[in-house]
Order: C-alpha cells, then structure tokens, then sequence
C-alpha cells in the first residue's frame, strides 16, 4: 500500500550479532532467545506490527484450523497459563491480541524495525559476516542470518490478461485491508477453493449481493465445530500443559490429535463408518487421524474420501453443485486438508452459486468483471484466493546471496535444498526459521517453530562456547538429507495432487514435495541427535 509519509523509525544498528528477517511467531520468540543468550538482534518486517501471518490474512472468515489451546507458545509457563482463549479454534483478531500480547509481555519491539523490507542479504566471504539491506536504506552487518519469513506470506496472484482494466476492488486474501471491507449489496467473484477461501466465502455471502465462486479443484474440507471456549476445557489443557505439550513435541503432526493406531482398510465397514462419524462429529483436521495409514494406501485413503464426498452430497441440496464440489481428482489430505464453519450448506444460499474453471480456465479480467469461455460475469469486488508462493518464495525474492555471490533464487532452481530444512551449503551463518525440507507447513507451526528457534539458539550457544564462529551445511549432508526428504515423501500418496507443496500452484515452479513428512517427533529426533554429535554434517569453523 502507498505511504504517503515514511513513518518514523527507532535508529538501526550497524553492527549486531544476528538480524532475523520476520516478526511473526518465528522471529519473536527467535529474538527472545537471543537476549537470553546476550545476544544483540535486530528484527525487520515489513508489516507495522508483529504477528506475520496473522498481520496479513485479515480475510473475513480467518481462524487457525489448529485448536487454540495447542496453538500458541509453550516457551514461557506463565504466559500459557495467564493467556485466555475465547474460542475453541482462534479467529485472526484473537491471534493477533496474543501476538501482540507476548510482544509487550517480553518487550519485543524496542529491537523491531517495522515498515521495513529486506531488500538484500550477501554474504562478505572476507569478514565472514552478512551485509543486510532494506528498502529504508539501512545496511546493516552481522555475523548471523536467520530467516523467519514464513512458509505462506508471499503471495500469489494470477497474471491475468486485463487484470488493470477491472473498475471493481481487487483483493487478496493474505493482503487483506486493515480497515475492513463491507460487501453488502455488492456482486462478489471469488476465485479459488483453498483453505482461505473455504473460510471467508461463508462470511462474504452472507453480506453480498451475490458470490460466484471459481472453483479449479474442490477441496475436502471438515467442520470445524468452532465454537466459545469452556472454562473446564481450558483449565484441563493448563493444569496438564507440560505433559501435553511434550506429547505434541513427540507426535507426528504436533498436534496432540489421538490417532487410532489401526488401518482403515482393515477395519470392518460397519466400524470403519462411525470411526469417521465420531471424528466428523468432533470436526477438525484430526480427522485424518482417524487411521494409521490414509496418508499412505490408496484403498484406506478412498474410504476417507468416499465418507467426506457422502457428507458434500448430503449437504448440497443441487446434485449438480454436490458433484461439482465433491473432490475426486487427488487422495484426501494430500492438498492440505481445509477446516470450516458452514462451506458446503453456504451452496443452499440462493446468493451463491458456483462456476467450474477446470476445463475452462478464467481467460481475462474484463472492464466489468472477468471472462470464461464466451460468458463474461460482471462484478463490483473480485476476491483472489489464490495462494502463496509456499516455503521458498519469500526466500528466493529477497535478494540473498551466499558464497561467490551464487544467489540462493539461482540455488534453488530446480527446488530448495536444505540440510534439515535449518541452513543451505553455500550461505553460512544463515539460518532458516521452518524453511523447506522441514515438517514446518504439515505441522502445528507453533510446535516446529519452537522446535527450529530453539536448535538454532543452542548450536550458537555451543558455537560460542567452543569458540567457533562460522557454520554451514555440508553439501554432501544436504544431498543426502534432499534424498532422504524425497524418498519419504514418495512412501505416501501426497506426490499424487497437484498442491502448493509440490510447488504446483506456480507456472514454471519445479514439481518438489517441500516439507518433510517423516513427522515432527523424528524430525526432532534427528535433529538432536545431529546436534549431540557435534553438529554431524554441519562445516563448524
Ligand atoms: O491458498 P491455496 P489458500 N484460476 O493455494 C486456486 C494455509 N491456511 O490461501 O487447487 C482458478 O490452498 C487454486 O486452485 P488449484 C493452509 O496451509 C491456513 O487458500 O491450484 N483458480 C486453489 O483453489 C493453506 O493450505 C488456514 O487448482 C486458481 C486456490 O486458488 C495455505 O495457507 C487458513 C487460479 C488457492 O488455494 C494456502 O491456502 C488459510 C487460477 N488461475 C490458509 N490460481 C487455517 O489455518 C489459483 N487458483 C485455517
């Protein structure tokens, strides 16, 4: 958005040990960290406040789909027992207030530069530190890097033809303006049938006029049975926090979600159905740990989706818009699995109705509205809902460049590669805050977040001790870690959709499965292990 004035801003230092890049969840507590070590930091974003994610999503309609009581920091006892929860899944005004809250409990921001975009990141092979540029004209040096930029914050719009010539508003879901929007009375296009617009078309049809809806792939999406928190509920997760918080630390998704230790094919129908009825009737994503293996066999993975598609069909009252909805071109889960309040029933609405774009894709924005085929649909808001460039974007248009100045945009070429999805061979002392080849985006972000700042705070603690100042990924640990990264993902059906995870939903993008899906409780195995072995496969110098 334009500024018409350049806001004012504390002094920036010229010199500190690290500058973390991203003032969401990731570089808050990472800056916490660093203080406790005696660290000096320096935060920038490009946000006027902390909170990342939950800055930028302001759609109508935003709520974490990970319950809230599981959600939030466990760093600090006092805060987790002090912070109240009013809803049993957190809408984004609430997530912000506790972002916002914790940043004033530690007094984060008198090391924060908001309103600030890092615009370069080189590495000076000589002085052995990171020069850091930003749009304000700061150059700042230091020793250490860390990127915690987040998997979902660049996002991505489509280049349509004729995208100026629309005399309607155009929004973006993960740029949402701060003031709000009222659609009351107006004619709304929605594009997209991702988790952000399962969530605000609900919300936005119950204002407009009319909402058309342009679906490419249907989604499977499960109730979330949001609603207020109870007391008694609340209470039970803080009198046993510490044991909770260690079982999700250890789970597969970080999530404490109970998985039934069992094969869904194996089990008889009749059992295997009010398996999915209980987990449908207590919503939520945990649903797909009804079983142990939908994310791995076909025909467990088909008794999943057929039980979701019987739930769209009995929901949908026009069979044709059921079908349309019911998604049958990849395995339930394998694009990230969406949570809502009222998605499918919102189809009833005689306001809303619904355009497949799969085989017809939208040709043009048009002065009135937008195109496909030979119907043009007039509009007064177009909304996108488009997505993000996931896990490298917002990495790779930064300007980073390492070793011999080899950028890390021209790195990851044909995919990111990481050494435990923590540093990258070739750009030493950089670190990244849930970067690629991590489980990161499959995983409660809170849980993995901890989990990275709280490695990288160590191994600088033990570098510092050792009286080391320089590490960096072995090229050869990193090549096999991206085996490793690829071979697992392979075990499971996730490389059958075609999802931002693969890098599917970018033209031109290389098709790389991203995180790592071998689960939050080995991943963090393994990376202790490396560290209790002195840092195995990391160059220490
Ligand atoms: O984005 P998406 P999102 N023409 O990429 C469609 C997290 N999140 O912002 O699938 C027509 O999922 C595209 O179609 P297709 C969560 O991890 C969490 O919704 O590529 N359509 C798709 O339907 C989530 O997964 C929460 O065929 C076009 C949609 O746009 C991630 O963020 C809430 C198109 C994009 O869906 C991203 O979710 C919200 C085109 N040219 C988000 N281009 C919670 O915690 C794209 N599409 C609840």
């Amino acid at each position: 958005m334009a500024q018409a004035t350049t806001p004012q801003r504390a002094p920036v230092p010229a010199s500190v040990d690290v500058v973390i890049v991203g003032a969401g969840f990731g570089g808050m507590y990472m800056l916490h960290r660093l203080r406790g070590l005696g660290l000096s930091a320096i935060v920038f974003d490009v946000a006027a406040g902390v909170g990342g994610t939950w800055y930028w999503n302001r759609y109508p309609g935003a709520r974490c789909d990970v319950e809230s009581m599981q959600y939030s920091y466990s760093f600090a006892d006092a805060i987790q027992q002090e912070w109240q929860w009013s809803e049993l899944f957190a809408g984004q005004p609430e997530i912000l207030r506790y972002a916002n809250y914790v940043a004033d409990r530690l007094d984060l921001r008198r090391d924060m530069r908001f309103e600030t975009r890092v615009t370069a990141a080189e590495f000076d092979e000589t002085a052995s530190r990171w020069t850091v540029r930003t749009d304000r004209g700061d150059v700042v040096s230091a020793r250490f890097c860390i990127m915690a930029t987040g998997c979902l914050s660049a996002a991505r719009m489509p280049d349509f033809p004729g995208m100026d010539s629309f005399t309607g508003k155009i929004y973006h879901t993960g740029h949402w303006p701060h003031e709000g929007v009222d659609f009351t009375g107006l004619r709304v296009g929605v594009i997209g049938t991702g988790s952000s617009a399962i969530q605000s078309i609900p919300v936005i049809a119950a204002q407009a006029k009319h909402v058309t809806v342009f679906q490419r792939t249907p989604n499977f999406s499960i109730p979330s049975r949001n609603g207020p928190m109870p007391e008694a509920y609340a209470q039970s997760w803080k009198q046993d926090y510490a044991a909770k918080r260690a079982e999700a630390r250890m789970s597969r998704n970080g999530i404490v979600a109970y998985p039934l230790d069992r094969s869904a094919i194996e089990t008889p129908e009749a059992e295997r159905l009010a398996i999915y009825e209980q987990r449908w009737v207590s919503g939520g994503t945990t649903f797909m740990a009804a079983f142990n293996d939908l994310a791995v066999n076909k025909a467990s993975n088909d008794t999943a989706a057929e039980f979701v598609r019987g739930k769209i069909r009995a929901m949908v009252k026009d069979p044709a818009t059921a079908d349309l909805l019911a998604p049958t071109n990849h395995p339930i889960g394998t694009k990230r699995i969406c949570v809502d309040t009222d998605y499918y029933t919102t189809y009833n609405r005689e306001n809303v109705s619904l355009v497949d774009v799969r085989q017809q894709p939208i040709e043009a924005l048009t002065p009135a509205g937008l195109r496909v085929g030979e119907r043009e649909y007039a509009f007064d808001a177009i909304v996108f809902a488009t997505g993000f460039d996931a896990m490298t974007g917002a990495l790779t248009r930064m300007g980073i460049a390492g070793r011999d100045g080899e950028t890390l945009a021209a790195k990851w070429e044909a995919g990111p590669r990481t050494y435990l999805g923590l540093m990258t061979a070739g750009f030493p002392n950089m670190f990244m805050i849930t970067g690629p080849g991590s489980p990161s985006v499959l995983s409660n972000m809170m849980v993995s977040i901890e989990q990275h700042v709280d490695w990288i705070a160590d191994c600088l603690a033990s570098m510092r001790k050792r009286g080391l100042d320089l590490i960096e990924a072995d090229l050869d640990a990193e090549d096999a870690w991206v085996q490793h990264v690829n071979d697992v993902a392979h075990t499971t059906l996730y490389p059958a959709a075609a999802s931002w995870y693969m890098g599917a939903n970018i033209p031109g993008k290389p098709r790389v499965f991203m995180p790592y899906i071998g689960g939050v409780g080995a991943y963090r195995q393994k990376c202790d292990a490396v560290a209790a072995n002195g840092y195995e496969g990391f160059i220490l110098g």
